[in-house]
């Protein structure tokens, strides 16, 4: 069980991933916002709590290895690196420009990443691939693979998931980010995709449901998933696209969407808000 301490500094570290996002978006200019903040309490949790880190030592044989499959929304992972010193700050006002971050995962030109990704279905395969190689190597380091549920829409993640339970993978943990809304509107509406958790049942995985805005319940979940041994586990995290901002909030426009300079001040407002509330409580 995580102390309250914990899940508090958490919180406020989710708040300050948000904050980061909002800055790289900024003004009239297109970004994965909605993707990005459902992410914010998972990736404080797995870079500041869970995962075997060390911003000093990126290639470190031992780390734990994060794969953002849901590659569109890798602003929320640039904003963990910043927080941690690997990312130099002011990188955040030239994400998506020719000669700065990219707007997917770039293994050639960002530190701290660990494949490329984008492609949607791809990154579990990747996972797969890598936590078997750790075994091999006799590494205790564990493989986290986070996945978008419009995603689970393509083929290629299941031959994965089933590859995965029949070599008994139980150095990896995948994380669906459940925030019911896709590209282009709701994901029941583009491609539904019923019974989530039995689909992953039946492939042979572990499955815990958790809310993935609640710190302790994912902490929970991270820990409970390391102790499972024979099978690979998923956490399947109901969250809310956009969470944060209220007009981004479940809303499709903001998936990739641009903010007017009202709209902007408004999602720095509304985060600043919450953050000062968490902090004084
Ligand atoms: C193979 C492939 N097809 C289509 C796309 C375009 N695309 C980018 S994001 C996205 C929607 C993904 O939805 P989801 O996985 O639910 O992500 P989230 O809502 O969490 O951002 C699509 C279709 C892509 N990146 N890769």
């Amino acid at each position: 069980m995580a102390d309250n301490v914990t899940v508090r500094r958490l919180q406020l570290v989710a708040q300050q991933l948000r904050a980061d996002v909002v800055e790289m978006i900024g003004v009239g200019k297109a970004g994965h916002l909605g993707g990005s903040l459902s992410l914010a309490e998972i990736v404080a949790a797995l870079y500041f709590h869970k995962m075997r880190f060390d911003p000093v030592r990126l290639t470190d044989p031992d780390r734990d290895r994060f794969l953002l499959s849901k590659g569109h929304a890798v602003l929320i992972q640039y904003a963990a690196l910043i927080e941690h010193g690997v990312i130099p700050r002011a990188e955040l006002t030239r994400v998506k420009t020719l000669a700065g971050l990219q707007g997917h995962p770039d293994l050639a030109n960002t530190p701290g990443m660990e494949a490329v990704t984008g492609s949607l279905g791809q990154g579990l395969s990747i996972g797969v691939g890598m936590a078997l190689a750790l075994r091999l190597d006799g590494r205790a380091s564990r493989v986290y693979v986070i996945m978008g549920d419009g995603e689970l829409s393509e083929g290629q993640l299941w031959e994965a998931a089933m590859a995965a339970r029949r070599f008994g993978v139980d150095n990896l943990t995948g994380i669906v980010d459940r925030n019911r809304v896709q590209a282009t509107g709701p994901t029941k509406e583009v491609f539904d995709i019923p019974d989530i958790e039995r689909k992953w049942d039946a492939c042979g995985w572990r499955v815990l449901t958790v809310d993935g805005h609640d710190v302790g319940q994912v902490l929970g979940a991270l820990d409970a998933a390391e102790r499972v041994t024979g099978q690979p586990t998923v956490i399947v995290a109901d969250t809310v696209k956009g969470r944060g901002v209220s007009f981004a909030e479940g809303n499709a426009a903001f998936h990739n969407g641009s903010m007017t300079e009202e709209q902007y001040r408004q999602a720095v407002a509304e985060i600043e808000a919450r953050r000062a509330e968490l902090a004084s409580a």
